[in-house]
């Protein structure tokens, strides 16, 4: 079987909620030798963007999404170990990172947060949900070191909180202590420049690229 064929067949696990085959197929992928953040990007992600458009267009329910993400759990634990074998020793700072209140969407925050810790982030994973004063008490330990904030919303009310969060910061006077960037399907450079934050990225390869300029 060649490589595109195995991520296609990581893809269509994820589409048809394959659980045990979503496992199967990433460990077929290892075994032919392609890359674990390959398999996620070229299979796994390509898989969770036609669910989330079948949601979109009523073809799909909130029970098969469900099955979706858990396949995609499932594939994560096999390839995660295999990212982290090439993280780098060089330490470039601390990563907060987070989805915002009201927000359980965790997949591509997890994703995010793998990214960054493969390329010499310390990861303070605060989860999902999470509410500003929990990232003010974080940024406050923090104070001193090189911060980054790494915060993800899925939907159009959760984005709304990123504004909200952007306020509590720079009312507590800590703008200057951290970089923030902030992601997610509905998340666009004109919101990020709107509410005054650093960066956006559109997947967790980028977030990775993005942030080792925005920390140099
Ligand atoms: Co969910 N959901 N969902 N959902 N869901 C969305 C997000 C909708 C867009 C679907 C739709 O209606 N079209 C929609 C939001 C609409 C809106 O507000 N505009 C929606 C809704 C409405 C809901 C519920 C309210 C449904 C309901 O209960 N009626 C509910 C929300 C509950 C809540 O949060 N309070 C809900 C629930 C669920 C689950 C639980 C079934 C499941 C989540 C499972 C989990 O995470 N464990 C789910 C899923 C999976 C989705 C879709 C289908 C896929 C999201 C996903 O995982 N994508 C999504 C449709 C979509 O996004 N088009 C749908 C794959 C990852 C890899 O992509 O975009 O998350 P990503 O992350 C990328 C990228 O954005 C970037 O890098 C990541 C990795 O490459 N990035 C960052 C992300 N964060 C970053 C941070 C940075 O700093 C930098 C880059």
């Amino acid at each position: 079987m060649s490589n595109q064929e195995i991520l296609n067949k990581l893809r269509d696990t994820i589409v048809t909620q394959d659980i045990k085959g979503c496992e199967a197929a990433a460990k077929e992928a290892l075994e032919a030798d392609i890359s674990a953040f390959d398999a996620i990007n070229g299979g796994l992600a390509v898989g969770m963007k036609i669910i989330g458009d079948k949601y979109e267009l009523g073809e799909l329910y909130l029970p098969h999404i469900m099955m979706s993400a858990k396949a995609m759990d499932g594939a994560m634990g096999i390839l995660t170990p295999e990212l982290e074998k090439d993280k780098t020793t060089e330490s470039i700072g601390t990563a907060i990172t987070f989805v915002q209140q009201g927000d359980i969407h965790e997949i591509g925050h997890r994703l995010v947060s793998i990214m960054l810790s493969v390329n010499g982030f310390n990861i303070v994973d605060l989860g999902v949900d999470v509410p500003d004063e929990t990232i003010i008490d974080e940024i406050k330990k923090l104070n001193g070191s090189k911060v980054l904030l790494a915060g993800s919303a899925l939907m159009t009310t959760s984005m709304q909180g990123q504004k909200d969060t952007m306020e509590a910061i720079e009312k507590e006077g800590l703008r200057d202590s951290v970089k923030i960037m902030f992601g997610g399907a509905p998340i666009s450079q004109k919101w990020i420049e709107e509410i005054g934050a650093d960066a956006t990225a559109k997947n967790a390869a980028d977030a990775a690229r993005i942030v080792l300029k925005l920390m140099d």
